[in-house]
């Protein structure tokens, strides 16, 4: 949505909900400068409220996302149930329910179908899903999407568990682990998602902690802009459930430094294609010499 488009006509903006005059003066869009992680609670986020509980680190994430998506007004996302959407379907970016474990299949036809109606614009379609949505019953979706190498990004909320069903196991769920609906822990072991993905010739793949926000961004951004000009990208986001795995709210933060250290290290994997492409855009203009 371009700012264009959300700018009402002469003399209605005053009448319009104070959210919505908001976005118009001080939200992200065609601003000539785009705002960073370090500059959140200095302008109008593409979404601030939500109806997730309190603390939850999935809705940190998915604000650093929004904040860090590299085109906003050209971005798409592909939702599903779960947690995520509750926020995203929030926020001012197009968004798409796709059916439990279709979104994949749907991000693949619509990038495919907005290549064909815009050559010339550039339109970004990001996937965020829940570990369930994405690695047991989108499993097919998302595996096939990969190795077709279609052009988008997936993002795993990865909670390790069914956070909105009320506690079942998922594929990423740690062995061992207890949860409400699996009161004997786990059997088999965390799917190493990151593994499959290497193996399916994703080009940009990354594993993260919410514990470092301009990390975060940086890696979202990555993976956006690979995603747009060179191959799929996956990245699988540590998001805690606090109410599933009982983390007082006020431990959360600590939880995923804690889970950052002990097996959730922040991990990025880049193909030959991809880090060229990387290198071109990133690279910073040579110091002038000092005279
Ligand atoms: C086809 C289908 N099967 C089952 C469900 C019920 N369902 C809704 S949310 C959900 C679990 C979500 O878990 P996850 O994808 O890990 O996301 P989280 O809520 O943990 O963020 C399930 C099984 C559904 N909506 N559609
Ligand atoms: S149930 Fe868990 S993942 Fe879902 S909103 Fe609450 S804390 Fe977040």
């Amino acid at each position: 949505m371009a700012h264009d488009n959300l700018t009402p006509s002469p003399g209605y903006l005053e009448w319009l909900p104070i959210e919505y005059q908001d976005l118009v003066n001080l939200g992200p869009y065609n601003r000539e400068k785009k705002p960073k992680v370090t500059d959140m609670g200095k302008f109008k986020e593409i979404i601030e409220e939500h109806p997730m509980c309190a603390g939850c680190a999935m809705t940190l994430f998915i604000r650093l996302a929004m904040i860090a998506f590299p085109n906003p007004e050209h971005t798409i996302i592909v939702g599903t149930a779960g947690c995520g959407r509750l926020a995203i379907s929030q926020a001012s970016i197009p968004f798409i329910y796709g059916n439990y474990g279709d979104t994949n299949s749907v991000a693949s036809g619509l990038k495919r179908g907005l290549d064909q109606k815009y050559p010339n614009q550039p339109k970004d379609v990001v996937v965020m899903a829940g570990d369930g949505g994405l690695i047991d019953i989108g499993f097919q979706g998302l595996m096939h999407s990969w190795f077709r190498q279609e052009r988008f990004t997936t993002i795993m909320l990865d909670n390790e568990v069914y956070g909105n069903t009320g506690g079942q196991e998922s594929g990423m769920t740690a062995q061992g682990q207890v949860l409400k609906m699996a009161p004997r822990g786990k059997v088999t072991g965390k799917i190493d998602a990151m593994s499959l993905a290497k193996v399916a010739g994703v080009d940009y793949i990354a594993r993260i902690a919410p514990t470092n926000p301009s990390r975060v961004a940086r890696t979202i951004r990555r993976a956006v802009m690979i995603a747009r000009e060179v191959g799929p990208t996956y990245i699988q986001a540590y998001t805690s459930c606090n109410i599933e795995y009982a983390i007082p709210t006020g431990d959360v933060m600590q939880d995923a430094f804690d889970m950052e250290k002990e097996r959730y290290g922040f991990e990025e994997v880049i193909s030959d294609k991809a880090k060229a492409y990387l290198d071109e855009i990133e690279k910073k203009p040579a110091k002038k010499a000092k005279k």
